[in-house]
This record gives C-alpha cells, structure tokens and sequence, in this order.
C-alpha cells in the first residue's frame, strides 16, 4: 500500500537543550518495541486472540491464549496488548495506547457486539452498519440529548456530528460540511438521512405554514432513491449515483433553502443488469402501480423506455441492415411512440438507421441488427439521464434556494473506493473521486495535527506532508493525463481501446503511481492512495463519449409533448458547432473541481462507513473486510497521521499513575508533574519524546518499552527480547 506519511528530518534551527532532549526522529522507520515474559499480547491464530508470554526462547514466544490453549508463534507476529482498555472498548481509537491491527479491531469488534456501532478516531466518525433496526439511537429523546452538547462529552454518534458542524457554522459563520463515505452498502445513504432529519430538527422552522423547507429536502430522499437507486449485489437499495446536498441558514440558523447536486448517474443500469441485480426501483414501482395512479407525463416517459427496451431486431435480409423482429417489438415500438408523443417511422428510422454526411451528398446508412440495440440502448440512457436531471432541477426548483444565505452545511454521501475483478471507466471516475477527497482529507488531518501540537507547543515541523497529488497528476493533469489522452482518443475515429492503452503506456511508462500489467495488451493499473487497481480499458472509449446521436436528439426534440421536446432542446448552429466533442471525464472533473472548491470554503467533518460483513447481516463481524476498508478511506492513515511523530499521548498525571512505579523516589520530590514525567523518562534511558504543555507525546513503540520495564519491575521476569517493531496499521 502507498505510504502518504513519513517521518522525515527536516533541518531546523533548535537549541542545544532541546537538541539534547529531542533529539530527531531517526530515519530507520522501524521501531523498537519490548516484549518480555508476562507481556500481555495478541496472536493471530487463526483470528486475533489475546495472551500472555510463558517463555521466549530465540525468536519463538510460547503463548498461554486466554482460550485456554498454549500456542508457539514468532515474536515478529505478536503485538503487545494494552490492559489498560476498559472491557467495552473506547469511545476513540486514539485512546488506544497500541495502534495496530488487532488493537484496531479489538476495539472496533467489541464495541460492535454491544452495538456500540460508533467510534470516533479524533475528529472522523468510524459508523458499522449495524444491519438491524436501533431505532432508539435515532428518536427524538436522542436528538434532544445532543443538542447543544460539545463534541466529545456524549458518546459517539451521527448527531454529535451534525451538531458540532451547525456549532461551529453558527459560532464562526463559515459554511461546514459533512463528507459521508465508504463502500457500498456500509450506511452512507442511511447516515446521510440521520444528519438531515438532525439538521432539519435544529434548523427547522415548525411554526411556519404549510410545507417548510426541512420537509421538502427530507421529501425529495424517496424521489430521488426511486430513479437512482437499485437492487445490487451488494446493497438492496444502493445510490447509483453521488449527491452533495447544500443545505442554506438564514442568518438566526434557520434553514432557508437547499441546493441538491448530483454526480455520475449509472446510466448503464437502464438497459444493462446482471442476474441478481435490478433496474432503477422506479420501473418495479410503474408496473405494479393501479393504472389510475399518476399518469403525469413525467411517468409516460419512464413506461416509454420500458416499451422500447423490449424492442428488438432481425436482420433487414441482407446483412448490413435490420427490421423489427416480430409483432411484440412492432407492438412496443407503437406504445414507446406513443407515449414519447412522436412518429413511430421517425422512431423506427432513428433506430435502424444512420445518416452519413460525405462531401458528396448526405445518405442514410442501415445499421445491423446489433447496431440497431445498441442505438437503441444509447437512446433509453439517454432519455433516463435526461429525466434523472430534470428530476433533480425540479426537486431544487421547488424547494427553493436563498441567495442571501452565508451559511450551509453541505452533506455528501458519495461512493467509496471500489476495487473489483473487472474495474471499468465507472470505477475510474469513482477511484478518481476518491483520490480528490483522500488529499482533501490529508490536509485537513494534517492541519488539525499541527494546529493540536502547536497549542501544545512541541515541534512538529519534522513531520512532512506527502501527498497523494501525483496519482491525481496522472490522472487529471491538463496536457497529457490519463483523462485528456483519452478525450483525445474518442476525437479521433480511428482510435481503438488498444491504441488508446498504447499511448498510456508510452506515456506513463516511468510514472511510479502506472504499471502496464503483464499478460494483457490494454489493461492497466493504477496505484491507488488505497491501492492497485487494474483497469480494463475495453469500453472506456465508448463509455466515455457523451454523445447524443443527431437523429435522436431530432427525433425527440420533434415530440408534439412539450415535456419530452423540452428535455432535447434543438442544438444551435453555434453550440453545434463549439460542442462537437464532449467527453462524460471531462465534465465529471469539472463538477468535482466545483465541488472541492466549495469543500475548500468549508470546515469539513468526516464519517466513515464500514460494512462489517458481505452477507447483509447483523452481529457478523469480518476482520479481514473491516481492516480493508479501515484502509481505504484513509482511517488507518489519519491514524498514522496522528502518529507520524508521537503515536501515544498521555496527560502527565495519568502518566505518572501509570509508570510512577518506575521512579517512585521522583514522585518524592516536590516537582511539578512535567519535570517528574521527564525524569521518568530519562531515568528509563528514552529519547525523541515530547513533554507538552499538558501531555506527554511518545514516539512509536516507547509505551510498550515503558510497560515491558513495569512488568520486569513488578513480575520476576528476567529475559527481555528486542523485537523489530511492526505497527502494521
Ligand atoms: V451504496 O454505495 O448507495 O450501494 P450505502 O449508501 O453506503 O450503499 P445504505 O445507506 O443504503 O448504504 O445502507 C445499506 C443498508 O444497510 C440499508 O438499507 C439498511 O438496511 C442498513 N443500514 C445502514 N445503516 C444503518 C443504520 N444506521 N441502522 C440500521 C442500517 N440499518
Ligand atoms: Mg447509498
């Protein structure tokens, strides 16, 4: 996995004093770590179980599990265990006084059995769908016991969330954001909805009459889940497309109006679905609707792409042409005709056939049968997706924006990181979107890091920001990018997925975020903040093209139904002209620029989501999966972050209670409790530590030597091993 942090030496102008106090991090990155006979540990066998050490004999520690068990492992597998932790966890994962693997899912999975199922780490939200109903967590007693409450005091949760974002909006009057995520299926939509009814309860305005605003956002959410959500695989009920919700307060912190902004609809699911999967749930809900219900023609326009889906094709006699196949598809040519309110022949012709402009003259080509589904395929995404922003515009339209607000907080519930066995261009516009809110993210830990050891005033100027803008170099880079190449490659007619995939790795052939991978000819990959992802490059071309074919867009915009005309309004001869090429990346990076600019303006507060489990079901708790996304949405490395110079941080008097047995003649002396921290240390020989204004910052691996020597000092063990450090987190 990429590294984004190091703990690197800068040269600084110190002190002698401080020198010799602090002396600089070396650059050997691996820590020394102590674990002795008695040493509370945790061993993986098969799954993570804690223990204590008998006896170590060379590099093996024979191990007495709390399971009953005795086990044998090597002493670079075992992890020392903090026993210190309460039974229940804690309520945030820097508390932990050992931040690796298991200590991280120790924590996670024991609070989860309890459904303790939120934990903070700092400032992020960890939130593990709890795949039940704890509708308690959400009334309105609980909303009325965070309200006003500062960050920290209640135990973990959504609302504490939501709370601090419309504090500190009020308090700073600066706009605040929450930025939702995780893999699909973790929570993002359900937590999305928790932080809006929250909102609305803050900001509402119940004495107003008739529908207010706060109803009409939390309205809009079944809407806009019938058009955009589907049954996957993964999710019964997952978002297919991103959304950021603005959410404006006039100036007493009323909510005022909302802006919803949506992103990269799957346009693909209209006429594309694998076995186990479903179409857009609106369709389901068209055809099982009583005729009677709505007959808008909003919904005629939904029942029209499910007729023209069912029509289909047979070859015109000879090869290079087609007809309608049968009576049913002339039946659902008839019925799309109709109600898209337009000329079933004009329909048909789009459908069949193309017209080639030639210098000499203008001819209208057939197309086969398989050129025929695949225009109409292109002709039903195209209207959905017409529909799908027409939809949006009118959901904005009636809950009206204000244009005097200063202040919003802005929600976004986007898809997460995603890595399949197949990964296409979707999964490349969503991994890009990704590495976009990963350097977001970096910079704002970072920046709550230096600003947390400034007010401590200890030195964090060695700790360097590496960040991840070169995988977003190698995709978004204006001249030469992966996005502007294959723009270039849609312009040109001759260009194929192969040729395209030639030119990225002649072009990208050093980049040390691109790999060609061996044993394909147009695959390739990418080295992801999260990881490798290997992209198959095939329909990338295809996918990307944002194109609405003339004959269609003329057909439709010819409809004697003003709605349908209205969603295909005719090109002028200069926008004709300038929008020759449109490309599906490159608008997409222009909305995500917009949207990181309006990040940028805000104080962003972070949710991760985590699904515990690929079976759907409550109290399954998979490590493995957990660790994964624990890793992709950056937790791990905001917790290296935190860590990259002092990963343990303690008050000086719990300090001192726990390691006075150490000196005890320090504790003797009348020394304020700093000083008698610092002689601790030196007596036990450590270096590169911090003594703060309140705390005491420990580099990585120095609690465990701390608590080695209490156990040596309290126990009758006299063999002490060195081990390598291996903070795997
Ligand atoms: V996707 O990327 O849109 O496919 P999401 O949005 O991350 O995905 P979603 O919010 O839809 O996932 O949650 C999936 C399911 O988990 C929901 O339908 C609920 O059944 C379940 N869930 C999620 N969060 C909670 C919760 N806090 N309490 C109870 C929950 N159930
Ligand atoms: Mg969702």
């Amino acid at each position: 996995m990429a590294k984004m942090w190091e703990v690197r030496r800068l040269p600084l102008p110190q002190t002698k004093r401080h020198e010799q106090r602090n002396p600089k991090p070396t650059k050997d990155k691996r820590k020394k770590m102590t674990i002795v006979v008695g040493s509370h540990i945790w061993v993986e066998n098969p799954v993570w179980i804690d223990g204590e050490v008998l006896n170590i004999k060379g590099d093996d520690a024979e191990i007495q599990t709390s399971d009953g068990s005795k086990v044998v492992a090597k002493l670079s597998k075992i992890y020392p265990k903090d026993t210190e932790t309460p039974p229940d966890g804690v309520d945030d994962m820097t508390k932990l006084s050992y931040l690796h693997e298991p200590g991280v899912l120790h924590n996670l999975a024991t609070r989860y059995e309890i459904n303790e199922i939120y934990t903070y780490t700092g400032n992020i939200l960890i939130a593990i769908n709890p795949f039940q109903s704890l509708s308690h967590l959400y009334d309105a007693d609980m909303m009325e016991r965070y309200n006003g409450v500062p960050y920290g005091e209640l135990r973990p949760h959504v609302f504490a969330i939501a709370d601090a974002a419309y504090r500190e909006m009020i308090k700073e009057g600066k706009g605040n954001s929450i930025l939702v995520s995780g893999e699909s299926g973790a929570g993002k939509t359900e937590t999305t909805k928790m932080l809006m009814r929250y909102l609305a309860y803050l900001g509402g305005n119940a004495a107003a009459e008739g529908r207010t605003v706060e109803q009409k956002v939390l309205e809009s959410n079944p809407v806009l889940e019938a058009f955009g959500n589907a049954k996957t695989v993964r999710n019964n009920n997952s978002s297919r497309f991103g959304k950021f919700v603005e959410i404006q307060f006039d100036k007493c912190g009323r909510i005022s109006g909302a802006a919803i902004r949506t992103y990269l609809l799957e346009r693909s699911r209209v006429c594309q679905i694998s076995d186990s999967e479903r179409n857009y749930h609106c369709f389901y809900l068209l055809c099982a609707a009583p005729p009677q219900v709505d007959s808008s023609i909003f919904y005629f326009s939904a029942s029209a792409i499910l007729h023209l889906g069912n029509i289909d094709f047979a070859n015109g006699g000879d090869n290079d042409s087609s007809v309608l196949k049968n009576d049913e598809s002339l039946f659902h040519l008839q019925m799309t005709a109709e109600l898209l309110m337009c000329n079933p022949r004009a329909l048909e012709d789009a459908l069949c056939k193309r017209v080639m402009v030639t210098p000499e003259e203008i001819i209208k080509k057939s197309l086969d049968p398989h050129g025929a589904t695949v225009s109409r395929d292109g002709l039903a995404k195209t209207i959905y997706s017409r529909l799908f922003d027409w939809l949006v515009d009118k959901i904005n339209f009636s809950i009206g924006q204000d244009p005097n607000s200063k202040c919003l907080i802005g929600v976004l519930d986007i898809y997460g990181f995603e890595s399949f066995k197949t990964n296409s261009f979707e999964q490349f516009c969503i991994n890009y979107t990704n590495e976009k809110l990963q350097q977001h993210f970096n910079k704002h830990v970072f920046k709550t890091l230096q600003e947390e050891y400034t007010k401590e005033e200890i030195d964090w100027s060695y700790i360097e920001f590496v960040d991840n803008k070169d995988v977003l170099d190698l995709i978004e880079q204006k001249k030469g990018g992966i996005i502007a190449l294959l723009d270039e490659a849609c312009m040109f007619p001759k260009s194929t997925h192969e040729t395209f995939s030639t030119k990225l790795y002649q072009t990208f052939k050093d980049h040390k975020r691109f790999i060609k991978p061996k044993l394909t000819r147009s695959d390739f990959t990418i080295v992801h903040y999260a990881g490798e992802v290997q992209y198959q490059s095939d329909q990338f071309l295809d996918k990307n093209k944002d194109y609405i074919v003339p004959e269609h867009r003329d057909l439709l915009s010819a409809s004697t139904c003003s709605f349908v005309a209205g969603l295909f309004p005719p090109l002028t001869e200069e926008v004709a002209k300038s929008s020759k090429f449109s490309s599906i990346s490159s608008r997409f990076k222009l909305q995500l620029q917009q949207l990181m600019e309006i990040l940028n303006s805000t104080e962003p507060h972070y949710i991760r989501c985590i699904k515990p489990n690929n079976v759907l079901k409550p109290a399954v708790f998979e490590n493995d999966n957990v660790m994964q996304q624990l890793r992709s949405g950056g937790v791990l490395e905001a917790v290296r972050i935190k860590c990259a110079g002092y990963p343990t941080y303690r008050s000086f008097s719990e300090f001192l209670s726990r390691f006075r047995v150490l000196a005890p003649e320090v504790l003797k002396m009348d020394c304020p409790e700093n000083e008698a921290c610092e002689k601790i240390l030196v007596k036990m020989g450590l270096r590169g530590y911090q003594i703060g204004k309140t705390k005491v910052f420990l580099r990585a691996g120095q609690m465990a030597e701390l608590d080695a020597k209490r156990i040596l000092l309290l126990g009758d063990s006299s063999k002490v091993i060195q081990t390598r450090g291996r903070t795997r987190i």
